[in-house]
């Protein structure tokens, strides 16, 4: 990977540059919309027409049924169960550490306010077809939905030549997801926003997909909830000479073998690393089964940068605000104050990444794009929406009536405070 070399000051150009999202998408734009119209105004059918033109595959029924979900599991190697179990068991462990508690407040006289935590009523989840279907993304949706306690989950995917991929099906049936629909894309989106005969309409949709699902969804955005748009995968790794080259590379390709576009950054203090990491970085990308995707995602995207110190590799890795995170350093857990902008965080030598994108609890579905900055995890918090409550003695309320009016009419709305008023009239 290219190696930049610079003053911090030059570095963090760079990084704003190179990591800046700028997305022309007019086209994919005005096509989603005639399909989410077209879903909106004829339902089933306008569904199965584009299931037709886009996938080439006539359907009689969108709905998979339970035959075909068990059978799937029945197939499902048990070694693949076992691991899915696994991962089920730590996620749950930990996403239910997330959850967010209700709460009532009667310190005041007369007064009781609170905050009512509820579960959204349906969630639909999209996974998209292909060699992108992952049955750990499954998990990762669906298990904070049910602990939020979520009573309607569905899922859509779209239709597979040779029959949907049955660790897809595995892991949903181990996830609890309650129905599975054959429709892929914007139809897939916009039948879950607006719901179809078959189809029902939720209140969020979550999950990846390619640019017509991700567009789709910000244009159902309002009539329902969405989760983040996800970009392509990135990994920043922060490292120094006492980290391990062929370790980071790995890790370094653990995310590049995601996608074309996906994002590999490593940033270090030490020259000599970062030419053994390239080295490394040549050797085992020849290696892997998708070398094309890993490289062109180092060449396209990737780039070390070689810092000052180890503060400098913090403070421009802060600016990537990547995806994932790891610190490759001695006493790793000591850095964790330092870290400001990141999706999730590896810390220590043996957190290599794909630790978090299966098994260790933590969400797999993160901030891209330098969204860190201001988006976290997919977690139990998405799942649930908040109800505030208020009573009042007519005492108490006696007590507050004139801040009441006085905001009322300051704000030229005197049917406000009137209808304080009026429960002093006797
Ligand atoms: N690293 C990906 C998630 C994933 N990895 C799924 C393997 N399967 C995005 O965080
Ligand atoms: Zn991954």
């Amino acid at each position: 990977m290219q190696i930049i070399e610079d003053s911090l000051d030059q570095l963090l150009k760079q990084v704003a540059i190179r990591t800046n999202q700028v997305a022309n998408r007019e086209a994919v734009e005005k096509s989603v919309r005639e399909i989410i119209l077209n879903v909106i105004k004829n339902g089933d059918q306008a569904v199965k027409d584009y299931e037709k033109q886009f996938d080439n595959v006539d359907l009689d029924d969108l709905r998979v049924s339970q035959e075909e979900i068990d059978e799937a599991y029945g197939q499902t190697d048990q070694k693949v169960i076992d691991a899915l179990e696994l991962a089920k068991r730590n996620i749950t462990s930990f996403q239910q550490m997330e959850v967010e508690e209700s709460f009532i407040d009667a310190k005041k006289k007369g007064v009781i306010r609170g905050e009512k935590v509820a579960p959204l009523a349906a969630v639909g989840l999209y996974v998209p077809g292909g060699t992108a279907a992952y049955p750990s993304s499954i998990l990762m949706n669906v298990i904070p939905a049910k602990i939020a306690g979520v009573s309607r989950i569905v899922m859509a995917t779209p239709p597979q030549k040779d029959g949907l991929n049955k660790a897809v099906l595995a892991a949903a049936k181990i996830a609890g997801v309650d129905e599975i629909y054959t429709v892929g894309g914007a139809q897939a989106i916009a039948s879950l926003a607006y719901g179809t005969a078959t189809i029902p309409r939720v209140d969020k949709i979550t999950g990846p997909g390619n640019v017509f699902v991700a567009t789709a969804k910000k244009q159902v955005f309002g009539q329902v909830d969405i989760d983040m748009i996800a970009g392509p995968s990135e990994i920043g790794v922060i490292a120094s000479s006492q980290s391990v080259p062929s370790q980071v590379a790995a890790d370094l390709l653990s995310q590049a073998e995601h996608d074309k576009l996906a994002r590999p950054i490593l940033v270090t203090d030490d020259r000599k690393l970062a030419d053994a990491v390239n080295q490394e970085l040549a050797r085992q990308v020849a290696l892997l089964p998708r070398q094309e995707i890993a490289q062109a995602a180092m060449d396209n995207e990737g780039f070390i940068a070689v810092v000052d110190d180890i503060d400098d590799a913090f403070t421009l890795m802060n600016a990537v605000a990547p995806e994932h995170l790891e610190v490759q350093l001695p006493n790793a857990i000591s850095y964790l104050n330092q870290i400001k902008n990141a999706g999730s965080v590896f810390l220590g030598f043996s957190a290599s990444e794909p630790l978090g994108d299966y098994v260790a609890g933590p969400n797999h579905i993160l901030p891209t794009g330098g969204t860190a900055r201001f988006f976290s995890p997919l977690g139990v918090a998405d799942f649930v929406k908040r109800t505030q409550f208020v009573s009042y003695t007519r005492e108490a309320l006696a007590k507050e009536k004139d801040a009441i009016t006085t905001l009322a009419r300051v704000e030229g709305l005197e049917a406000h405070a009137r209808a304080i008023e009026s429960r002093f009239k006797d």
